[in-house]
C-alpha cells in the first residue's frame, strides 16, 4: 500500500489565524478509549501549541460515536463555542455496524455544522482493524487528532 510507512498528519501550519479568543469543544467518544484517549491527546496538545488557551477547552464524553452527533450539537448551539472537534474510533466488526455509524455520524455532524453554522471536525477513525487505529493515533501514520485541531483553527479563519 501507498501509505504504508507515511506520516498521514503532515499538514502545513503557516498562515493560522490568531485563536487566542477562541473556544473550543472536544467530544470523546467512550468506545475504544486506548485509540479515542491518544486522538483526544494530540488534539488539546495541538490546540494549545497554536495559541489556544487552555480555559477555552472544554472536554466531554459520549457513550459511541453514534452519540458524537447529539453531544457536539449541544456543545455547537452555545454561543460562546467557536468550534467543535468531535472523536471516535469505529472499527469495523463481523457485522456492519460500522457503516451504520460511520455514516451516521459523518451526516449528523455535517447537519450540525450547517445548522449552526460552525465548524464540526470529523475526528473519528474507521479502521478495518485495531492496528490501523493505533496507526493513525500516535502510531506510523501520526496522529489524526493533531490533524482535527489544525483544520478547526484552519476553518474559524474562513
Ligand atoms: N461505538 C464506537 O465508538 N466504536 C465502535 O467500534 C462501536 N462498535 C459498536 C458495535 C456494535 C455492534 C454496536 C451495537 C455499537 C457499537 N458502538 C461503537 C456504539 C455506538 O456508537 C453507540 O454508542 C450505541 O449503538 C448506542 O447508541
Amino acid at each position: 500500500m501507498s501509505s504504508a510507512n507515511k506520516n498521514l498528519s503532515e499538514f502545513s501550519t503557516a498562515g493560522l489565524p490568531d485563536v487566542s479568543q477562541k473556544r473550543f469543544a472536544i467530544i470523546v467518544a467512550e468506545w475504544n478509549t486506548e485509540v479515542t484517549e491518544v486522538l483526544f491527546e494530540g488534539a488539546y496538545k495541538t490546540l494549545i501549541e497554536n495559541g489556544v488557551k487552555a480555559e477555552n477547552i472544554v472536554r466531554a464524553n459520549v457513550p459511541g460515536s453514534y452519540e458524537l452527533s447529539f453531544g457536539s450539537q449541544v456543545f455547537a448551539q452555545k454561543a460562546d463555542i467557536d468550534a467543535v472537534i468531535a472523536i471516535g474510533c469505529v472499527i469495523q466488526g463481523e457485522t456492519k455496524h460500522n457503516d451504520y455509524i460511520n455514516h451516521a455520524v459523518a451526516q449528523g455532524l455535517t447537519n450540525v455544522s450547517l445548522k449552526y453554522n460552525k465548524p464540526v471536525i470529523f475526528g473519528v477513525l474507521t479502521p478495518n482493524n485495531q492496528q490501523q487505529a493505533l496507526d493513525r493515533a500516535g502510531g506510523v501514520h501520526g496522529n489524526k487528532g493533531d490533524e482535527a485541531a489544525i483544520t478547526a483553527i484552519k476553518m474559524l479563519a474562513f
